[in-house]
């Protein structure tokens, strides 16, 4: 977490993003003042630094202040929580998919303290943590964490080992837990633990708190502008009033990721339209055999299947986030479109790196980033196969988990 110097590109990001169903005209005017917004911040704030950044394993913390500012927190919180708050979840989808579009890794640090620490303190928090905690995370001032995971237990959360005991003034926290994005600078972590009868509740553990540590884990190829660790308790004394009183049980944790799922599922697309846009311009430039490679039929079907795999993930995507709003989605229906959704950008990341040739591995584009950073995409959240086996359970009523 060393002060690291950020070179600049001084290249144009001439990202547009294609609309071949005029899906556009499904939004509203709202909806798309908010993308143009986002995506002029991306191309202001992200796309400057986000190539040394990730080529430097660099967590670009300043960012967490602007995003902030433009309202990328929990825009879904009520503005008595959160000024710029009280957007509806295809808003919500469209900055996720224009920071994602800049890189997953800036997505993950505003859906995490979106989805995964704003929501459970306003939707399972007293009014005393909803007032304490979420005008801070909303501006910035707070960066927030989420633990589930734990070293034995990812896919599986409902075997985590980490517990409290309830010593009358205070619960005593011990355990662990691993791959936590924004856990080294976070100023919260939201944090899910077992009670004495093996209940999961959540718990705000601050940073600070006696015996409670967030080491970085070090050395990852992907999300690398993103920070990752761990967060380690050692008989830490929680606060009684820091248990979320609203809520207990796996399905705490499980409908957080269900916002933070529907939010990747926007990401990805904007990972996957990057790519698309990127080798498209590159395709109609590039001269080889005397002709633009554009012009070659398989270039051209490259470019097509992408397009098609776009087209269908935004209808999916808009139709969701309409469910969204009327509070109707399933966590079935989410598990479907984050995974498809992931799955075609990390196909069209590898295809668009095809149409670059040589040039696709260099930084001097986003593709490789990208899909490094969908790797990870594809894992966390719930892994690929894990949604498939939610949407498995869905169709037949049988679980295939255990
Ligand atoms: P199962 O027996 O199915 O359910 C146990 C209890 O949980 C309830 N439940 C839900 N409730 C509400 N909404 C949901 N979506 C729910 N899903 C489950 C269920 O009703 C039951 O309640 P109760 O009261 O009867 O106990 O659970 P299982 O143990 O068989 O596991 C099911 C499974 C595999 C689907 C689930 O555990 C799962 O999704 N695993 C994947 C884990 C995962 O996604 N981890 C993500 C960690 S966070 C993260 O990755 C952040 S990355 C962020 C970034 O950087 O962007
Ligand atoms: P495992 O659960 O060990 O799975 C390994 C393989 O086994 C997978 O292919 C999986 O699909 C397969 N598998 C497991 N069970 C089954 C089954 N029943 N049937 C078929 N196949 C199965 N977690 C948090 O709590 N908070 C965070 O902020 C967070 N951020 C992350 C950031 C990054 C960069 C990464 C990589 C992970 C992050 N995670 C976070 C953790 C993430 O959610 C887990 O990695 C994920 O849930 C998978 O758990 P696991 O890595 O332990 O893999």
């Amino acid at each position: 977490m060393q002060d690291i110097e950020i070179q600049k590109s001084h290249k144009a990001d001439l990202f547009e993003s294609p609309d071949f169903y005029s899906i556009d005209d499904l939004l509203t005017e709202e909806h798309k003042l908010i993308r143009a917004s986002l995506r002029e911040f991306v191309k202001r704030e992200i796309s400057p630094i986000i190539e040394d950044c990730a080529q430097k394993c660099h967590f670009p913390r300043h960012i967490v202040r602007k995003f902030g500012e433009i309202g990328a927190f929990g825009p879904t919180v009520p503005q008595e929580y959160n000024p710029n708050g009280g957007l509806d979840y295809i808003a919500y989808g469209l900055m996720m998919q224009e920071i994602e579009r800049g890189d997953s890794g800036m997505r993950s640090t505003a859906s995490v303290q979106g989805s995964l620490v704003m929501y459970p303190i306003y939707a399972f928090g007293s009014e005393e943590q909803r007032k304490k905690y979420l005008p801070k995370l909303a501006s910035g001032e707070y960066l927030g964490c989420f633990g589930l995971t734990e070293p034995n237990f990812g896919s599986n959360p409902s075997g985590m080992l980490t517990h409290f005991e309830d010593k009358g003034d205070y619960y005593l926290l011990n355990g662990s837990k691993m791959w936590i994005s924004n856990s080294p600078y976070a100023d919260v972590a939201v944090v899910w633990a077992k009670n004495e009868q093996g209940r999961i509740h959540g718990l705000i553990v601050e940073k600070g708190m006696e015996g409670f540590s967030a080491p970085e884990i070090h050395g990852k190829w992907s999300l690398r502008a993103s920070i990752t660790g761990e967060l380690v308790f050692q008989d830490v004394k929680v606060p009684k009033e820091n248990l979320l009183p609203n809520i207990s049980g796996l399905g705490g944790p499980m409908k957080c990721l269900d916002n933070a799922r529907y939010g990747i599922a926007w990401g990805a697309l904007g990972a996957a339209m990057d790519c698309y846009d990127t080798a498209k311009r590159y395709a109609i430039e590039r001269i080889q055999f005397d002709k633009p490679i554009g012009s070659f039929q398989l270039v051209q079907k490259k470019l097509a299947e992408m397009l098609t795999e776009i087209t269908k993930a935004q209808l999916v995507c808009w139709r969701l986030g309409t469910l969204k709003n009327e509070g109707k989605a399933t966590t079935a229906q989410i598990s479907l479109a984050k995974r498809n959704n992931v799955e075609i950008a990390i196909n069209i990341a590898r295809e668009a790196r095809q149409i670059l040739g040589g040039m696709g591995i260099t930084g001097e584009y986003p593709i490789m980033r990208h899909s490094m950073n969908l790797e990870s995409v594809l894992t966390y959240e719930g892994t690929h196969d894990i949604h498939l086996l939610i949407l498995g359970h869905d169709i037949t009523g049988i679980p295939a988990f255990k």
